[in-house]
């Protein structure tokens, strides 16, 4: 665990001191947008265009932030269009790294041993942490993006132009972008980066404050998602899929891991009944991989977990029936 300094590794854990034990997430650097003609995007440079072939996604299938674009991709019809590498669930000492003896865990891009390479062979002088995912461009050898809330909104659009892509699918539709933004403000907030919120804050009270805060979201979630059957009404949209991986990952890792501990999910009716129904959309299972992201963050953060011992349970079943047709 570390990050790069000028271009150089340098192996250090998250920083609380300055911040009285809160743990604040840094922004992501590269923010370039991929379009469909190639016109610069919200921000970034323009020469970014939608074009088979031309993009390299790394992910971990770990990451609740990666996983938001590997659920795009395989449900927009972009897997062949965007070819991918996925790292090895253990992000120790030298950050996230590959095998490259072994295919599920290759860099089938550069044959690189560790992702901070990537970062430096797009920015040889990069300060920052060495993040997935993170959306390599082929064409300029450099990282276009590697904001996953940035990322999706790309995938939501700007491939449809190419063969085999599900153009019909839209998860940011127009009129619904006001009551999105506003949902997603909150879940990221409270939710998807409350739960690092709460397990990494190093001081009680900034561990507590993001627990009520958390908690306080997940009731007003399961509230919302009693009378509807989506979060911004009856069609899935990017909201969903955003809260969907924390959801997902809470009861095996949250929980326990992070002291997320008032109850889990599969206490929530609402909550899980939704969770197993996000689960079963065709495409989202094969995306899932809890014994990666149970070793991930047992493993990895070992300032919480020195042991990196993995719990055997909980046992879970997102495959059981979700009762959720008739809302
Ligand atoms: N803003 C980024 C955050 C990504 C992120 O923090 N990813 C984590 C893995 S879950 C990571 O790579 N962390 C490495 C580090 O912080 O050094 C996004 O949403 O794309």
């Amino acid at each position: 665990m570390g990050l790069l300094v000028d271009g150089k590794w340098q192996d250090k854990w998250y920083d609380t001191s300055k911040t009285g034990g809160k743990f604040e997430r840094e922004a992501a650097r590269f923010r370039n947008w991929v379009t469909a003609d190639g016109s610069p995007g919200p921000e970034g440079e323009g020469g970014f265009k939608a074009e088979s072939g031309r993009y390299h996604l790394y992910v971990s299938l770990a990451c609740p932030w990666a996983h938001r674009t590997l659920i795009f991709r395989k449900l927009k019809g972009l897997e062949k269009h965007i070819s991918v590498s996925v790292v090895y669930p253990d992000m120790v000492e030298n950050g996230w790294e590959f095998q490259p003896d072994d295919s599920a865990h290759k860099d089938d891009l550069h044959d690189f041993r560790f992702m901070h390479q990537v970062y430096t062979k797009a920015a040889p002088d990069y300060t920052g942490r060495v993040t997935v995912p993170a959306l390599w461009d082929k064409h300029q050898s450099t990282v276009a993006s590697n904001e996953s809330a940035e990322i999706i909104r790309m995938f939501n659009s700007a491939f449809d132009g190419l063969e085999g892509v599900n153009k019909e699918l839209d998860f940011y539709p127009e009129a619904l972008r006001p009551d999105i933004d506003a949902v997603n403000e909150r879940v990221y907030n409270t939710v998807n980066n409350g739960v690092y919120k709460a397990g990494f804050a190093t001081a009680q009270d900034q561990y507590e404050k993001a627990y009520v805060e958390l908690f306080e979201s997940l009731d007003w979630l399961e509230a919302r998602l009693a009378k509807q059957r989506y979060l911004t009404g009856s069609t899935i949209t990017e909201a969903d899929w955003r809260l969907f991986t924390t959801l997902a990952r809470f009861d095996a890792v949250y929980y326990s891991h992070f002291k997320c501990n008032r109850q889990r999910i599969s206490e929530f009716p609402a909550l899980s009944g939704y969770l197993r129904e996000l689960y079963q959309v065709p495409g989202v299972a094969d995306t899932v991989d809890i014994r990666q992201i149970k070793q991930h963050y047992y493993v990895s953060q070992r300032t919480i977990n020195p042991t990196q011992v993995i719990p055997v349970g909980p046992q879970l079943d997102f495959t059981a029936p979700h009762g959720r047709d008739g809302l």
